[in-house]
């Protein structure tokens, strides 16, 4: 009897103890990564689904575990039409919602595609009211191609304000992320990036929420992203023989963001998940070759996850926190810049 109650109560502490944790996708863009994740992934376990956008059209097609029509009064469920003050007005309007929707939450991600209205203009207004809470803020946002000229320069500031709203953002290059996924169409890029951010967002979350090959502890990853600024992402994939070193070198190699120089990262994430066949010496061996190629002073959290679907194959994640873009540092650098680089 005793012992079952010593259980009982280990576990409503342990309950107690895991972070709380939201995604609100935040536009169109955000939004479908939301789906995604939900409907093609099963949602990610300990974290509730949020899809928040002004167009009610796109929205009654989203499958979230809640759904937030943005602005009612200001776009009348008609979209922010690539404006994002109408977004930015949008998300006032609805803030209160949104407070209570994520009450709680020890770890907040804000997930969008900037560069049109709604993502742009409202996922700053949403991050500025959430950070408040003393939530972890994480923004994962990707960049518009370079063919979308006139989006550039409204994700250039949309950027600008929600880094000083987060303590990290994620950014994902468009650009990069097709040239990587060689050269693909752009709507199945767009939805390889959607599949991007959904494994990243889902494979942290459940590493420290559930019971994983090596879990990640919530205070280590507070650590390496609180008021961090800018991080950029690498994602290797790999089957056969030497598949940890080759997926390892993968995401070390194609980071999906310009970075000015990756040595001065403050912090580095590395994210292992194999199949049901994956050892810890694979899992070790990634997290090495990881740290040797970085400064020494670089503070190093890994985690590592069994992902059933996965059989035969590892997929090691790498994310660089603290680091300058040439996206964000640079004056020139502005469509001139972008183009000139194509
Ligand atoms: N990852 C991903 N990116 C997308 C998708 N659709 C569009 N994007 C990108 O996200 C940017 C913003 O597009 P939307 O999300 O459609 O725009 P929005 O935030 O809804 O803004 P408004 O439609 O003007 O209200 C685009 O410039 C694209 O670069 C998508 O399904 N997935
Ligand atoms: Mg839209």
């Amino acid at each position: 009897m005793d012992e079952m109650m010593e259980t009982e109560k280990i576990e409503a502490i342990m309950r107690a103890a895991r972070p709380q944790v939201s995604v609100i996708g935040v536009g169109g863009a955000g939004c479908n990564i939301v789906s995604w994740v939900k409907e093609k992934r099963g949602g990610v376990s300990g974290a509730k689904l949020i899809a928040a956008n002004t167009d009610a059209t796109h929205l009654n097609i989203i499958k979230a575990d809640r759904r937030i029509l943005l602005g009612e009064k200001t776009t009348k469920g008609m979209g922010a039409g690539g404006y994002p003050q109408r977004g930015e007005q949008a998300a006032r309007e609805s803030l209160e919602q949104i407070r209570k929707d994520t009450v709680g939450s020890n770890i907040i991600y804000v997930a969008t595609g900037l560069g049109g209205g709604t993502g742009t203009g409202a996922s700053w207004v949403i991050a500025n009211s959430l950070k408040t809470t003393g939530a972890l803020m994480i923004g994962v946002v990707t960049l518009p191609f370079a063919v979308e000229r006139f989006r550039y320069n409204n994700a250039k500031e949309g950027l600008q304000r929600l880094r000083t709203q987060c303590d990290t953002v994620v950014v994902i290059d468009n650009n990069r992320l097709a040239k990587v996924a060689g050269d693909l169409p752009l709507k199945e890029a767009l939805g390889v990036a959607n599949e991007l951010v959904g494994e990243f967002v889902k494979g942290i979350t459940e590493t420290i929420t559930t019971a994983s090959l090596i879990n990640i502890d919530f205070a280590d990853l507070r650590a390496i992203m609180e008021k961090r600024g800018i991080a950029a992402i690498g994602v290797g994939e790999a089957t056969g023989e030497d598949r940890v070193e080759r997926a390892t070198q993968a995401a070390l190699d194609a980071q999906l963001l310009d970075i000015k120089d990756s040595t001065k990262a403050f912090g580095v994430l590395i994210h292992v998940a194999g199949g049901e066949d994956i050892t810890l010496d694979e899992v070790t061996q990634a997290g090495e070759m990881v740290t040797r190629s970085l400064p020494q002073k670089a503070r190093v959290v890994w985690g590592a996850r069994v992902e059933p679907a996965l059989q035969g194959k590892v997929r090691v994640m790498v994310v660089l926190t603290g680091i300058e873009s040439t996206f964000l540092s640079t004056q020139q650098k502005g469509l001139a810049g972008l183009l000139k680089s194509q």
